[in-house]
């Protein structure tokens, strides 16, 4: 897959994606990462990509025209028209069952707001999906573009290293997890539960699914819910 982040500040968006999981799925070829600076798109002479809003009010809004020659030089490179995600706090709220459906893309392209938001005609224009990550707001889309490439790179074949982990997730079942231990058996005084540790493991799976019920009853109940139908 080729992930493409348009954004203000791109040594944010590297700083994160050379590190660990994405990291490694990048050097093993499973994940291709373009940036491209919107600033380097503008033809104003001080290099500026914001102006007042129309109307008046508060902060700044970023201008169609150098979004607009970015996606332009992005379509041109990749010679297809890919599926533009924008990231705004007024987009649909981001889950697992999107992630796994945004996996199965050729290419995806992140477009990364900042200030009062991004001018609306260049985003009717290219016909961006809109994304959030939650009910709070951010100061810009690339923190979220960034939860998103994570999200939907653990469905990409050969990104995980046990295939069946993003199965098993929280959520891989609509279910949170059920909680995991590791030695020693015993830790401050707390034990590792007994039927971990007796090699049955048609009780062991038992357990699991009673302890991701309890779990997801208490800490979800909208998610409680859905499962039970
Ligand atoms: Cl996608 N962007 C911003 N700026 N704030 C957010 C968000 C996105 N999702 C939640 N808050």
């Amino acid at each position: 897959m080729r992930y493409v982040v348009m954004t203000l500040f791109p040594e944010m968006i590297e700083s994160v994606m050379g590190e660990s999981i994405l990291g490694r799925a990048r050097e093993a070829g499973h994940i291709e990462l373009i940036v491209k600076n919107i600033r380097d798109y503008t033809l104003d002479k001080h290099t500026r990509v914001d102006d007042y809003p129309y109307g008046g009010g508060a902060g700044m809004v970023m201008e169609a025209e150098p979004v607009w020659r970015c996606y332009e030089a992005i379509c041109s490179e990749l010679g297809t028209t890919p599926k533009v995600i924008h990231l705004t706090p007024q987009g649909k709220v981001f889950n697992q069952s999107m992630a796994e459906s945004y996996a199965t893309q050729d290419d995806l392209v992140f477009l990364c707001g900042h200030y009062e938001g991004i001018d609306e005609r260049v985003l009717e224009e290219i016909g961006t999906e809109d994304v959030s990550i939650g009910d709070y707001v951010l100061t810009g889309g690339e923190l979220p573009a960034m939860v998103l490439m994570d999200a939907i790179a653990r469905h990409i074949p050969g990104v995980l290293h046990n295939r069946d982990s993003a199965q098993t997730d929280s959520f891989g079942n609509g279910l949170l997890e059920y909680p995991q231990y590791t030695r020693p058996e015993v830790f401050r005084g707390r034990k590792v539960p007994e039927v971990l540790l007796s090699g049955h493991h048609a009780n062991v799976e038992k357990w699991r699914l009673e302890q991701s019920l309890a779990r997801t009853g208490e800490r979800r109940p909208d998610l409680y819910e859905k499962w039970h139908g």
